[in-house]
C-alpha cells in the first residue's frame, strides 16, 4: 500500500452547548472547534473526520447554525473535505429524517455518512454524489465507512456490516463510529467490547471513534480523541487529555500526533471541613483552598464540602456563597456540593459521600417493592432497568431504542430465568 495522506480526527464538538445558560459557553465550544479548523488550514491536511456529536442537540438555534457555517466555510473554501457521522446528540429523530447535519451535508459544507436500513437490517451503500448520501466514501486513496451512532444495537449492527466491509489493499480503510469500545462497565448504550471489533482488524486500518469524552487508544488501531471542551463538569479529571489527532500516513505507515485542545479552565475542589470550624469561618476556609488552584478569571468551579461540621449544613446559604465566590474569583460558574455530615464509607456512601444515583435507586426500589411481586435479585435488576430507562430518556433516545432496550432486557422481569445481564452504568462522568 503506497498511500500517503494526512488527516485530522476529532469528535464530540458539541456546538450549541449552552451550559449554565451562559452565552459565553456557546462561544467556548466554537472556539474549541476553531482550533481544529485553524490547524487543518495551517497544515493543509487532506481531510477532516468528525466522529459524531458535532452539535450538542438535535434542535439547535439559528445562532449555532450560523456558528457552524462560519467555522466550516474556510475549510470548504480551502477544498479540505470534512467527513462526519451523527452521534447520539445530533442524530435525527427516527421519524424526521433530517438533522441539521444533513442540512450542512446538502449545503456541501460536509459529507454526512449514514448507513441505511432495509427490512430491519443495516446496509452500507457507496456514496451517491447526485443524492449526496451514502455510507462508503472514497477520497484520494482512502475509503471511509461511516456507521454513525447505533446505540444499543451497536454490537448486532457491527456483525451485520461485516460483508459490506472488504479488504482493499490499495486503499487506506477507515471506519467512523460513534460508540465506546471497551470503556464501559458491562454493556451500555453505544458501548461494545473490544472483541466485537476483532473481525475488522484485517480490513480496517484506522477505527475513528467518538462518544467518550476523554481520549483513549486501543492497540494502535482504535482511536478516540475525546471532546475538545468539557461538556460537563463530571467529565473533568486532572491529567485527562482532550483534543484531536493529526494522522499522517506515508507509504502506508501511520504516525500519530495528538493535539491538546485549549478549553475553559475547571477546578474541582473537595474540601474536608474540620469539626472545629464554625460556620462564620467556612467561607474563608473555602477561599483559602481555592486560592491555590484558581489562578485566573473565567474558571468553572465545583466545591465539594465533606466531613463533619459542628453546625447544621441546612443553615448554610449556598446560593449566597456561590455568588460571592463567583465574584471573588471572577469565575464563570461556581457550584457547591454539600456533602457535610453524610455517612461516609457505608453501604450507600462513596468517597464523595452519597451518590445521587444510589439515592435514586433506593427510591425506585421502594416504589417497585410496593407495586410489584419482585423480590431480591429480580427486584434489584428491575431497579437497574428502571434507572437505565431514565438515563435513555434523558439522553433523548428514540422510542425505537427504548422499545428495543425493554425487549432485550425487560424479558427476565416476567420470566423466572435471569441469565441476561443488565447493562450497568459507564465509568463515572465519561459517557456521551
Ligand atoms: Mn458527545
Amino acid at each position: 500500500m503506497a498511500v500517503s495522506i494526512s488527516f485530522l480526527h476529532c469528535g464530540d464538538i458539541h456546538l450549541g452547548n449552552n451550559q449554565y445558560n451562559e452565552p459565553v459557553r456557546l462561544e467556548d465550544f466554537a472556539k474549541a472547534f476553531r482550533q481544529v479548523t485553524d490547524y487543518a488550514l495551517k497544515n493543509k491536511v487532506d481531510f477532516v473526520l468528525i466522529s459524531g456529536d458535532f452539535f450538542h442537540k438535535r434542535a439547535i438555534n439559528a445562532g449555532t447554525l450560523e456558528q457552524a457555517v462560519e467555522l466550516l466555510k474556510p475549510l470548504k473554501e480551502a477544498d479540505i473535505p470534512l467527513i462526519a457521522i451523527e452521534g447520539n446528540h445530533d442524530k435525527a429523530y427516527y421519524k424526521d429524517k433530517n438533522s441539521w447535519l444533513s442540512f450542512l451535508n446538502n449545503q456541501k459544507y460536509l459529507y454526512l455518512l449514514q448507513p441505511s436500513f432495509k427490512d430491519g437490517s443495516i446496509e452500507l451503500l457507496p456514496w451517491n454524489n447526485e443524492e449526496s448520501k451514502g455510507s462508503i466514501f472514497d477520497l484520494l486513496n482512502v475509503r471511509i465507512y461511516g456507521l454513525g451512532y447505533l446505540g444499543i444495537t451497536t454490537a448486532t449492527r457491527l456483525s451485520e456490516v461485516q460483508d459490506y466491509i472488504v479488504k482493499d489493499n490499495d486503499k487506506y480503510n477507515i471506519m467512523l463510529l460513534h460508540a465506546g469500545v471497551n470503556r464501559l462497565l458491562g454493556q451500555d448504550l453505544g458501548g461494545v467490547k473490544t472483541e466485537i471489533m476483532e473481525p475488522f482488524k484485517d480490513k480496517i486500518d484506522y477505527v475513528a471513534l467518538g462518544h467518550i469524552h476523554t481520549r483513549y487508544d486501543i492497540d494502535d488501531w482504535i482511536y478516540n480523541p475525546g471532546s475538545l471542551e468539557c461538556c460537563h463538569l463530571d467529565e473533568f479529571k486532572y491529567g485527562v487529555e482532550k483534543g484531536f489527532y493529526h494522522v499522517t500516513v506515508k507509504d502506508g505507515q501511520k504516525s500519530m500526533k495528538y493535539i491538546n485542545s485549549k478549553y475553559r479552565p475547571v477546578c474541582i475542589c473537595s474540601i474536608k471541613i474540620e469539626e472545629k470550624i464554625i460556620m462564620e469561618e467556612l467561607y474563608s476556609v473555602i477561599t483559602e483552598e481555592l486560592k491555590n488552584e484558581v489562578k485566573s478569571s473565567g474558571f468553572q468551579i465545583r466545591v465539594i464540602l465533606r466531613g463533619k461540621s459542628s453546625f447544621s449544613p441546612l443553615q448554610l446559604d449556598m446560593n449566597d456563597m456561590e455568588e460571592n465566590l463567583q465574584k471573588d474569583f471572577e469565575a464563570l460558574y461556581v457550584e457547591i456540593v454539600n456533602e457535610l455530615n453524610l455517612p461516609q464509607e457505608g453501604s450507600v456512601s462513596s468517597v464523595n459521600g452519597f451518590k445521587r444515583e444510589e439515592i435514586e435507586k433506593l427510591v425506585f426500589k421502594s416504589l417497585l417493592e410496593k407495586n410489584t411481586n419482585w423480590q431480591d435479585e429480580q427486584l434489584d435488576k428491575a431497579v437497574d432497568v428502571v434507572s437505565k430507562i431514565k438515563e435513555l430518556v434523558l439522553n433523548d433516545s428514540s422510542e425505537e431504542e427504548l422499545t428495543e432496550f425493554l425487549v432485550q432486557f425487560g424479558e427476565y422481569l416476567i420470566s423466572e430465568e435471569d441469565e441476561v445481564q443488565v447493562p450497568f452504568k459507564t465509568e463515572e462522568g465519561e459517557k456521551e
